[in-house]
């Protein structure tokens, strides 16, 4: 089935930013808008509203607002589970050989990338990093936004 995901490299990331994107396309997937952003805390509070209460979420929030971050919606054949196997375990102890956070990240909260785990949470992100597609009145689904060289 052919949908979109919500996919953003984190700001420990952002200087491997061109393989990152490199894996998601020899994957198969299209990035069909990408922009850069600086994140906030109340931004944080919402996308990660689950951790909100762990210990570790003040080093979350000061981690993912110390850079930029690379906001993408990515399309292809089951693309939110498909990218959730390309990214591989949260801790890059446990990710498999040949994933994205296996030969990128350096631990289980620096881990280079995130992506949507479940077709609902992909739509509320897109919707939540990608609000300007909201008001172009068209079907976000159907927008290519950017394609700015990042
Ligand atoms: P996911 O990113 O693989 O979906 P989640 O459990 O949803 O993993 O956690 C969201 C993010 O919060 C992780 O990617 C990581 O950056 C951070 N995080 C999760 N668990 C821990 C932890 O035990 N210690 C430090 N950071 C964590």
């Amino acid at each position: 089935m052919e949908e979109k995901t919500y996919i953003m490299i984190k700001p420990d990331g952002f200087e491997d930013t061109a393989i990152v994107k490199g894996y998601i396309r020899r994957a198969g997937y299209q990035i069909v808008a990408q922009k850069k952003m600086r994140l906030t805390e109340a931004i944080l509070r919402e996308h990660y509203d689950f951790l909100v209460d762990k210990p570790f979420f003040g080093d979350i929030v000061e981690f993912m607002t110390s850079g930029p971050v690379i906001c993408m919606i990515v399309e292809g054949e089951n693309a939110v589970a498909g990218m959730r196997t390309l990214m591989g375990a949260t801790d890059p102890n446990e990710a498999a050989e040949g994933t994205i956070r296996k030969a990128l990240a350096k631990s289980k909260q620096r881990n280079i990338i995130h992506g949507a785990d479940s077709p609902e949470n992909a739509e509320k992100e897109i919707k939540r990093f990608f609000p300007e597609l909201a008001a172009e009145k068209r079907r976000v689904y159907t927008i290519k936004v950017m394609d700015e060289q990042i």
